[in-house]
C-alpha cells in the first residue's frame, strides 16, 4: 500500500518535472502573442460570378514572431470543393519574412498520409539572420471544383490550426503561436430574376374609394409558365402579399402571353403609398405618379420581377386642401 503511494507521488513528480521541461522548450511570451493567420481570413464567392476552374490566392501570413528561422504551413480543407492548384514562395515581396535571404522552400500535396485535401508548404531560411516582426508566409493558390445550384451553399473550413502547421526559432524549438483558420464558401445565389410584365387595374388609384383589391397582371417572359409562379411569394414593393386567393390564369390583355392575375388588399396598398410619399405634395398637385414593382419566385425558387406605374389620386378640393395643410 505504501508503495503504491510513493510511486504515486512520483509519477505525479515525474509529470510536474515533464511539463516544466515543455514549458522551458515552447517560452510563454507575455508581453506579445504570435499568430499564424489567412489574409483575408473568409473567401466568399456567387456561384454567378465563377465557374468550375476559377482560381483564388490565400495569403498566409504571420504576426509578432521573433527569432524565426522556419515555418511550416499545413491546410486541410474539403477536396471535393477545392484543391490547391499553385503555390508562391513569395521572394519578390518585401512583406516575405525570408526576403532577400537564401531559403529553402518545399511543399509537398497529401503529405504525411493525411489524403486529399491537405497541402503543406515549409521554408527554412539557409542564412544566420532570423526573421522578427510581421510578414507572409506563402501564397496558396486554389481552384474551385464544385459549384453550387440555386438556393445552395458549399463550404469549407480553411484548417492551419494543426500540429504540421508550427514555426521554429534558430534552436528548432517551437514558436509559440495562435493558429486561425480561414473559410471558404460558395453560393449558389438567387440565379437570374426574370423580367415579368406587370399590368395594374385600375391605373390610377383612388386613395379615397372603398374598392376591397387591387387586381394585376403577372406575364412571363417565353418558356416559363405562369402556373409556375407560387402566389405565396408574390410581393407588391417588397411590403403586400399577393391575397393567395382569389387567382386566375388568362389573357387579360389579348396579346396571347397568359397572364397570373393576383390580387392585393386596397387599404394596405393605400395605407402603404400613404407613409412611403409625400403627402404634402400629393395635396398639392392633386395626384402623382408612383411605380409598383411586382416581385415573387417560380416553384424552382427562379425569381421574377416587373414593374409598371399608376397614378395616384387625393380628392379633394384644391384650395381646401391647400388651406387645410397651411393651417
Ligand atoms: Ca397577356
Amino acid at each position: 500500500m505504501l508503495k503504491r503511494i510513493v510511486s504515486e507521488v512520483m509519477l505525479t513528480l515525474l509529470l510536474i518535472g515533464m511539463v516544466s521541461l515543455a514549458f522551458n522548450i515552447k517560452p510563454i511570451r507575455s508581453s506579445h502573442s504570435t499568430i499564424i493567420y489567412l489574409d483575408p481570413s473568409s473567401y466568399i464567392f456567387d456561384a454567378n460570378k465563377v465557374s468550375v476552374g476559377y482560381r483564388f490566392n490565400v495569403t498566409v501570413k504571420v504576426s509578432d514572431v521573433e527569432n524565426l528561422l522556419a515555418w511550416q504551413v499545413c491546410i486541410l480543407y474539403d477536396e471535393s470543393l477545392i484543391n490547391v492548384s499553385r503555390v508562391f514562395e513569395p521572394v519578390w515581396d518585401p512583406e516575405y519574412v525570408f526576403y532577400e535571404n537564401l531559403a529553402l522552400f518545399a511543399y509537398a500535396y497529401a503529405p504525411w498520409g493525411l489524403g486529399n485535401g491537405s497541402f503543406a508548404c515549409m521554408s527554412v531560411s539557409l542564412e544566420e539572420e532570423t526573421f522578427s516582426g510581421s510578414g507572409k508566409l506563402v501564397i496558396i493558390e486554389f481552384e474551385i471544383l464544385a459549384i453550387p445550384s440555386v438556393g445552395e451553399t458549399y463550404s469549407s473550413i480553411l484548417n492551419i490550426n494543426n500540429d504540421f502547421t508550427y514555426l521554429l526559432d534558430p534552436y528548432g524549438n517551437d514558436i509559440l503561436a495562435v493558429k486561425q483558420d480561414g473559410y471558404y464558401e460558395i453560393s449558389g445565389g438567387a440565379g437570374p430574376v426574370l423580367n415579368a410584365t406587370v399590368d395594374v387595374n385600375p391605373h390610377a388609384l383612388n386613395l379615397r374609394s372603398r374598392g376591397r383589391w387591387i387586381t394585376t397582371y403577372i406575364e412571363l417572359p417565353e418558356d416559363y409558365d405562369v402556373s409556375d409562379i407560387n402566389v405565396s411569394t408574390i410581393l407588391l414593393n417588397d411590403s403586400i402579399p399577393a391575397e393567395v386567393h382569389p387567382v386566375g390564369i388568362g389573357d387579360y390583355d389579348d396579346d396571347g402571353v397568359p397572364d397570373l392575375m393576383v390580387k392585393f388588399d386596397r387599404a394596405e396598398l393605400t395605407s402603404y403609398i400613404l407613409t412611403n410619399v409625400d403627402i404634402t405634395k400629393l395635396f398639392e398637385e392633386w395626384f402623382m405618379t408612383i411605380t409598383l414593382t411586382i416581385t415573387g419566385e417560380l416553384y424552382d425558387g427562379t425569381q421574377f420581377q416587373g414593374s409598371t406605374t399608376i397614378k395616384i389620386l387625393m380628392p379633394i378640393l384644391r384650395g381646401i386642401g391647400r388651406h387645410i395643410f397651411l393651417l
